[in-house]
């Protein structure tokens, strides 16, 4: 990543996106103490900015992120706990909207299917079934494709194992 750029972490509410940011941070998982440290959602490195939203519930996620990133948006890292099977369809709808949203048109998607160190996670398979993702645009970068094809891939990971985001975030980097 060499330019400025302004990355939105998105998911529901414990898909792990306060993790991400830490382990982005500090390489490691933070040991959560409410008063010492209170919950970051905001980091910046070098010239790349992540802020981190919960999606689901009243406020639409629009509204939320629309006055902080008043300016757009680079790329979308929307995160989805693949063991939390039962919650698959609240966020497949989240995911959707911010798909058909207007303002993220043309933004790269990268969607991380996490926790899958739990023996219970959902494979990449059945999350590709669940969230709709039938046709992404493939890990491989010198494949071709359309060029007005949304970057949007999927990439199964352990935040906490350090597993599986580090390609995802390789994948993500190309197109900013
Ligand atoms: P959020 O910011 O998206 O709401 P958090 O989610 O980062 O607060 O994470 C929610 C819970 O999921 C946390 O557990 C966190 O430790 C856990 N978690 C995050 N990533 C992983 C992972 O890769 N594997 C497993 N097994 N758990 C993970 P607690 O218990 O602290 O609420």
């Amino acid at each position: 990543m060499h330019k400025d750029a302004k990355i939105l972490f998105l998911g529901l509410d414990n898909a792990g996106k306060t993790t991400l940011l830490h382990m982005l941070k500090e390489g490691r998982v933070a040991i959560h103490n409410p008063t010492m440290h209170p919950n970051l959602d905001e980091l910046i490195i070098g010239k790349i900015k992540f802020k981190t939203f919960d999606l689901g519930g009243h406020e639409t996620a629009r509204r939320l992120w629309r006055d902080y990133f008043a300016s757009g948006v680079d790329g979308v890292v929307f995160i989805v706990d693949a063991e939390d099977k039962e919650r698959f369809p609240e966020s497949k709808k989240e995911l959707d909207a911010l798909l058909s949203s207007e303002e993220l048109n043309k933004v790269p998607f990268l969607i991380l299917g996490n926790k899958i160190d739990l023996h219970t996670a959902a494979s990449e398979e059945e999350l590709r079934m669940s969230l709709g993702l039938y046709e992404t645009y493939g890990k491989d970068a010198k494949a071709d494709r359309p060029p007005d094809l949304r970057p949007m891939e999927l990439y199964m990971c352990s935040v906490v194992k350090k597993m599986g985001y580090g390609d995802g975030f390789k994948w993500l980097a190309q197109f900013l």
